[in-house]
């Protein structure tokens, strides 16, 4: 009886310590945004081709993602594959790195097709780059999204 007590108090007790880190760890970069409310909403199109605008206009070292210093921004990041493509199949999963940090969406395909990631824009001049983080087709388009604040 007691030894059954113990076992059960152990599992509960080894459940709590993994249920609090797993909360704990996507709140690292979280913490500072989860109070705020957001200032800007940004729709990011991804698909084979790469990084899209909202015009549907692929993001280069000429058409740069630009995000206003010290907002509060939400990049959603949308499944952008054409029906007719091999890609429809296929999954995006996006990071942006930065100065705090590696934030990551969630996985994006036909059945869920967006994912955002919410962060604090730092100063003016500090720059970020989104990835896909998935083996995917076009994947060399998605290694490179470069984010200047302005
Ligand atoms: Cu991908």
């Amino acid at each position: 009886m007691t030894t059954t007590r113990r076992m059960k108090s152990l599992v509960l007790a080894t459940a709590l310590t993994f249920a609090t880190t797993l909360v704990q760890i996507p709140m690292v970069w979280a913490s500072p945004t989860t109070a705020q409310s957001v200032d800007m909403d940004i729709t990011v199109k991804v698909n084979q081709k790469g990084f899209l605008d909202q015009k549907g206009k692929v993001f280069t070292k000429k058409n740069i993602l630009q995000l206003p210093k010290g907002k509060v921004v939400r990049i959603n990041f949308v499944f952008d594959e054409s029906l007719t493509s091999l890609a429809y199949g296929d999954t995006h999963q996006v990071a942006i790195t930065g100065e705090n940090g590696t934030q990551e969406s969630g996985k994006i395909w036909a059945w869920e097709q967006q994912s955002s990631i919410t962060f604090q824009v730092g100063e003016e001049g500090t720059k970020y780059r989104a990835y896909c983080i998935l083996a995917c087709i076009g994947m060399e388009n998605l290694n490179n999204l470069v984010i200047h604040v302005v």
